[in-house]
């Protein structure tokens, strides 16, 4: 810390859905001093960066992926679609960040390249890449779930002479691919958002597929004037409803699959896929996600939807996904598999063709070669965990987040972490993330970090910390939720599995409600499985 290091009460690293609200929360709430530092241009966090075209919100999105804390929000701001489009998405947070002057206390393009705790003087300090230092009392890491791409490694990629985007760093400058012989790797959300779009302008197009998925007709449409006020005048019970039923406002069907024949169960499997969305993963029997029967019956009325809609035999068999349906993020798709039957688009099994190296104007594969002219990317991110671990902030002891999470990402309420003090994490490891819906998981997470550091600073102390025994047991929480499902079977990026040499270990919270009511209790009982530190004369609250 120098003569020049400002200082803050709180400081809040990312401005994406986390970030602005947590700034709004912690200053205009709470009335602390707030500064919020951020390596893009501008705030969006993700929305900033996901700018492929067919970016949407792949849940439920139109009104309820948006904040829910200010009723005027609600009434002025004029969805379109059900299915939010990546631009609108952004567009809403520029306007929420001008209209709750957000802007003045969000320095853009400033990497924090450092975070150290400063044990006796219970304060953080970051440094920057424009050469800065801050420090304040606690620091609040909205650095984003999804925001550290994951590029591949394949032989020689380095070498391909074309143009090259990754999905989730896509330029601001319209890409043009007419006239262009386009590969595309990866098959998650963002490439079969994207797959569709490029096949419309590019020559031809070829899909590298690692893993075929079970993608979801979105049903995108225009929301209409009645909608909209209807979801205006009902919003306070909406918001009750999306707490209450997993971040969605939703009632799901509590049906049971053996209370009906087969028969019937296929005409309820059709009517969902006709309704879209993610009706069909919760809407049609209780224990889909459970039940390894159920969920196989599920899994082949999609592929039976897919083997109808692929004309080409052939590729619809590499279209078939075999691990259990909805195990990794659903997605919601617009003519995904109806693009395959364009001439100009062709899909490579990875499977059963994997790549052996590139060229500078071609992707190699064990059966062939494939010219292309541009290279795109859908490859994701080193989720969730890869942020804060880029971030790698030094806790107690000098003990870099790095060394602490080797092996696994041990931490308390997917918001703490025992040795990190007076450090907090929106949509951390351990948290419901994209399991809930994130901007209302967002408001709810940083309501409770407020009570807490509320909680600290009105009995004058100068550090809150988890411990390892809050640790273990929050470990052993969420697992056993995880475990009562189908999803720790599968390789997803819910479990780390698609960054090679990452631990293992369900990333997420699947009760996001529940979860809520966790963090509530814990509150209640007086912050239980955290340790306070008394304020130290020289530290806490310069
Ligand atoms: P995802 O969902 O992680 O998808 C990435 C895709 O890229 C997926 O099909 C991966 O196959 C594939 N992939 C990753 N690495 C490779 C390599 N090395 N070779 C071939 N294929 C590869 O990321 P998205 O950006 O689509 O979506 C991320 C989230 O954003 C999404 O879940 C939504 O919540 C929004 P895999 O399945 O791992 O075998």
């Amino acid at each position: 810390m120098t003569e020049h290091t400002k200082q803050y009460d709180a400081i809040i690293i990312g401005s994406g859905f986390g970030g602005l609200y947590a700034l709004h929360h912690l200053r205009d709430q709470m009335g602390l001093r707030v500064r919020a530092f951020d390596g893009a241009g501008g705030v969006g966090g993700t929305w900033w960066y996901n700018r492929y075209p067919g970016a949407r919100v792949d849940a439920p999105s139109s009104p309820f992926y948006a904040y829910t804390f200010s009723q005027e929000l609600v009434d002025e701001w004029e969805w379109t679609e059900t299915q939010t489009p990546g631009p609108s998405v952004l567009a809403y947070l520029e306007h929420v960040a001008e209209r709750f002057d957000l802007l003045e206390d969000i320095q853009f393009e400033t990497w924090v390249t450092d975070a150290r705790y400063d044990e006796a003087g219970q304060r953080w300090t970051i440094e920057t890449d424009t050469g800065e230092t801050a420090s304040a009392q606690f620091l609040v890491c909205a650095v984003g779930a999804l925001f550290v791409a994951n590029m591949p490694d394949y032989p020689g990629i380095n070498e391909f002479a074309g143009e090259c985007f990754h999905t989730g760093r896509w330029p601001h400058e319209k890409v043009s691919f007419a006239g262009k012989r386009v590969g595309v790797i990866g098959t998650g959300s963002s490439g079969i958002q994207s797959i569709p779009e490029i096949a419309k302008e590019a020559e031809h197009v070829t899909v590298f597929q690692r893993t075929p998925q079970y993608a979801l007709p979105a049903r995108n449409r225009p929301l209409t004037r009645d909608e909209i006020s209807r979801y205006r005048e009902d919003w306070d019970d909406l918001r009750t409803s999306m707490r209450r039923r997993g971040g969605w406002p939703f009632k799901t069907n509590r049906r049971r699959a053996s209370d009906h024949t087969p028969e019937e169960r296929h005409a309820v499997y059709e009517e969902l896929w006709e309704q879209g969305g993610i009706h069909l993963s919760i809407n049609s029997y209780v224990g889909v996600l459970a039940d390894e029967d159920l969920n196989g019956e599920v899994s082949e009325f999609v592929r039976s939807k897919i083997r109808s809609i692929v004309r080409d035999p052939e590729t619809a068999r590499k279209l078939m996904p075999d691990y259990h349906f909805a195990t990794k993020r659903l997605i919601l798709d617009n003519g995904y598999f109806e693009t395959y039957n364009r001439d100009n688009v062709s899909l490579v099994d990875l499977r059963e063709d994997p790549i052996e190296a590139f060229t500078p104007s071609s992707v190699r594969t064990k059966h062939g070669e494939h010219p292309i002219d541009m290279l795109v990317l859908a490859t994701g991110f080193d989720a969730v965990s890869g942020s804060m671990l880029k971030l790698n902030p030094k806790g107690r002891g000098g003990l870099s987040l790095a060394q602490k999470w080797q092996a696994r990402f041990d931490n308390y309420l997917g918001t703490t972490i025992a040795g990190f003090p007076n450090l907090f994490m929106i949509h951390g490891p351990g948290a419901p993330g994209v399991f809930f819906t994130m901007p209302l998981g967002g408001e709810l997470t940083t309501a409770w970090i407020a009570d807490c550091i509320r909680h600290v600073r009105e009995k004058d102390l100068g550090a809150v910390e988890a411990t390892e025994e809050a640790e273990a047991s929050w470990d052993r929480e969420i697992n056993e939720i995880a475990d009562r499902t189908l999803y720790p079977r599968t390789n997803s990026w819910y479990m780390g599995a698609n960054i090679p040499g990452k631990p293992r270990q369900f990333l997420g919270h699947l009760r996001g409600s529940h979860y809520f009511d966790r963090l509530s209790e814990v509150a209640d009982a007086g912050y239980e499985g955290f340790a306070f530190e008394p304020a130290r004369e020289s530290g806490a609250s310069d």
